[in-house]
């Protein structure tokens, strides 16, 4: 089978196979699957390139399966695989088998603007293959292109596509197969969302970050508060006050602002410098006695708070539980790093041909 390979900055880099030895060392992977035109490459590129929606109109099909790792740019450390629509699972040199092995999330990206009966059947075949394979991959449906449809319409779809999906895997006798549904559509953050939650699954980290975030907001008087990964602009935690739209469109346009100004003022001299450091941090005061608060958590990592303008009084006291709220990340990482240190010297001994167990995510602090 053959594949290439991209870095962020979209560059393909040279091509490797699954028999390569960095193969069975790999990073837990997400799988973009979906019949053809579904909306996967427009996803990863929006996503994790910065493309603007308009722009993914002139993208080329895929013909070959695209691998992308992210773990050099972003906090979380992972590789996502571009599939072309039309998988042959009967093709003797498609080894499925390798690829579900390492596989975290398969993400199936159905057309919600198309009749999606073909891709239901393909959905089926898709999750009960690789379900056989590994049985600790989270599957995860978008119903894709939702920014044509009436808010009646989405909901519609979404019980549709819910109800015949599920049928199917009963029919099958494949009940145990659990399907998350997102409505996602790349002209909105609905895709950015849906890819947090998609994210946070595979991080094992979670729960202990949710506990640091809600002690933070109630002892500084914040309303909401979210771990970004400001390269991506997913989230990779939140308090769990549950997560408004708005506001998360908010935190994001805020990252969008902060590294727009940074990267036109934030740079010394002939570019010397970061426009994302120890010392970035940005305050905006909105006209409705709100205000978002972003500070630097590590390098790849922000925190934005969303609060009124009376709690933000107590900067003080904010930053000083912003301080020990940093500090417990960190720690958090170090752990993370001495296991991960200690995984590899035990891995080094057995070389394990299983990539990562269970398919969690490395983090970079
Ligand atoms: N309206 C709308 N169009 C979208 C959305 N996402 C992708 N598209 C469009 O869908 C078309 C196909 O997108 P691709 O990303 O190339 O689809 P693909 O699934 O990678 O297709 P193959 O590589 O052929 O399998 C493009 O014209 C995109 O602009 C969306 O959220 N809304
Ligand atoms: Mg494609």
């Amino acid at each position: 089978m053959e594949y290439c390979s991209h870095n962020i900055s979209g560059d393909v880099i040279p091509v490797m196979h699954f028999s390569d030895d960095y193969c069975t060392d790999v990073k837990p992977r997400i799988l973009l699957m979906g019949l053809r035109r579904s909306g996967k490459s427009s996803i990863q590129k929006v996503v994790f390139h910065k493309m603007s929606p308009n722009e993914t109109l002139f993208l080329e099909s895929t013909n070959k399966i695209c691998r992308d790792d992210i773990a050099n740019s972003s906090f979380v450390n992972f590789q996502i695989w571009d599939f072309p629509g039309q998988i042959d699972f009967f093709d003797p040199t498609f080894d499925y088998e390798m690829i579900f092995r390492g596989t975290g999330a398969l993400i199936f990206v159905i057309d919600a603007q198309d009749d999606y009966v073909e891709a239901l059947a393909r959905l089926h075949l898709t999750v009960s293959r690789a379900f056989k394979v590994n049985k600790e991959i989270n599957f995860e449906v978008f119903i894709h292109k939702v920014d044509g449809l009436s808010d009646d319409h989405k909901i519609e779809t979404q019980r549709d596509v819910y109800q015949r999906a599920n049928d199917d895997l009963a029919d099958a006798g494949l009940e145990k197969i659990h399907l998350s549904f997102y409505l996602t559509s790349i002209y909105d953050h609905s895709i950015f969302e849906a890819f947090s939650k998609v994210v946070q699954k595979l991080i094992p980290q979670l729960p202990t970050l949710e506990n640091l975030l809600n002690i933070f907001i109630s002892n500084s008087g914040i309303e909401k508060a979210f771990l970004f990964d400001v390269v991506s602009k997913i989230y990779i935690a939140t308090d769990s006050i549950p997560v408004d739209m708005q506001t998360y469109e908010l935190c994001c346009d805020m990252i969008d602002v902060v590294f727009d100004i940074s990267c036109i003022y934030g740079l010394r001299e002939f570019g010397g410098g970061s426009t994302y450091d120890k010392e970035s941090v940005a305050i905006i005061k909105l006209n409705n006695t709100t205000v978002l608060y972003l500070k630097e958590v590590t390098k790849f990592l922000g925190l934005v708070c969303f609060l009124r303008e009376e709690s933000f009084e107590r900067k003080g006291l904010i930053d000083y539980n912003f301080h020990c709220f940093r500090k417990a990340i960190h720690e958090i990482f170090e752990v993370r790093t001495t296991m991960l240190r200690c995984h590899k010297q035990h891995r080094g001994l057995q070389r394990s041909k299983l990539g990562t167990p269970n398919g969690t995510l490395g983090l970079q602090s």
